[in-house]
């Protein structure tokens, strides 16, 4: 994006700058720079949530728009998707060191025929911040990898993600397998991804949509325990 790249120094700009900055870097995929000013931030303070949300997200919504807007193709947005995964690498480890207690389980995925991870792996990282053990299933699951994984790993809570309108309906035909294998009322589903809405998950059966990577916290957090007290009630 700039030309004058080269010159800049990171670590000279102030924090609005170098937010700024961030968010040309991100554009133009340049994952070095980003994970420098990621550690660069950290220094200066900031927690690292802030940096995901206002530093990486951000960008990322400028990315988003200018792709939907057939500025940005497939290749730059992965490039883009490359450079926000090297930042993310870096607040991995500190965002899921909170020392929270174990609260529950989840297993998370993105549906069959979706390849996006980006949002998913913010809410796997945001759960383990949270205390949450996560299974991350990946990308592309059909409903038998998701049914494996239940059954293997038993957790409260079965996550899926979908970005794509045609593949956000296949979150229909797991909960529907679930219910015909009976075993739909053994987890508590919840969904997103930016294409969903409250009305959709509702309307596919799953308990609850979640926006973005903090309400999926809170809203694990509020029906795991719900799901504890019910069963503590007998
Ligand atoms: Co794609 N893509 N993409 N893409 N891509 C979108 C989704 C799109 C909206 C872009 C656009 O047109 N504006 C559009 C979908 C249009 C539609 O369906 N209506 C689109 C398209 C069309 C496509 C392709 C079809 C393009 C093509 O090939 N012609 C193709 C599809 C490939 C496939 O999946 N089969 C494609 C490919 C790609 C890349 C590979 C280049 C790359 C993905 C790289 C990767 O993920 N590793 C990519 C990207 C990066 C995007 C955008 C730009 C950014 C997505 C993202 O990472 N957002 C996206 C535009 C956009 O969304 N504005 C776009 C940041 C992330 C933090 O947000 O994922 O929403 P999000 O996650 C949030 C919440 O939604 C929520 O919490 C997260 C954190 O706060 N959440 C959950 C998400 N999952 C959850 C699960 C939960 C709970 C909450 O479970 C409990």
């Amino acid at each position: 994006m700039s030309e004058q790249e080269d010159d800049i120094i990171l670590s000279e700009l102030d924090d609005n700058e170098l937010v700024q900055q961030m968010y040309d870097d991100l554009y133009d995929g340049l994952k070095e720079e980003i994970e420098e000013a990621v550690e660069i931030l950290l220094e200066r303070g900031w927690a690292p949530y802030r940096i995901l949300t206002e530093a990486l997200v951000g960008g990322m919504t400028v990315v988003g728009n200018d792709f939907r807007d057939g500025i940005l193709f497939v290749p730059e947005v992965l490039l883009a998707a490359n450079a926000m995964k090297g930042g993310m690498f870096i607040l991995k480890p500190l965002l899921a060191e909170t020392g929270a207690p174990r609260v529950g389980k989840m297993v998370i995925g993105t549906v069959k025929g979706d390849i996006h991870d980006i949002g998913k792996n913010l809410v796997s990282m945001m759960m383990e911040g949270a205390g949450f053990e996560v299974v991350d299933l990946g990308i592309n699951n059909a409903v038998e990898t998701y049914l494996e994984a239940l059954e293997a790993e038993k957790p409260d809570i079965l996550g899926m993600s979908a970005l794509l309108t045609t593949t956000m309906p296949y979150m229909k035909v797991v909960i529907d397998t679930m219910v015909e294998k009976q075993i739909r009322d053994d987890y508590i589903v919840l969904v997103g991804g930016a294409p969903l809405n409250e009305e959709f998950g509702k309307a596919i059966g799953a308990d609850a949509y979640c926006r973005d990577a903090a309400v999926a916290v809170e809203t694990a957090k509020e029906w795991v325990a719900r799901k504890h007290n019910q069963m503590a009630a007998g």
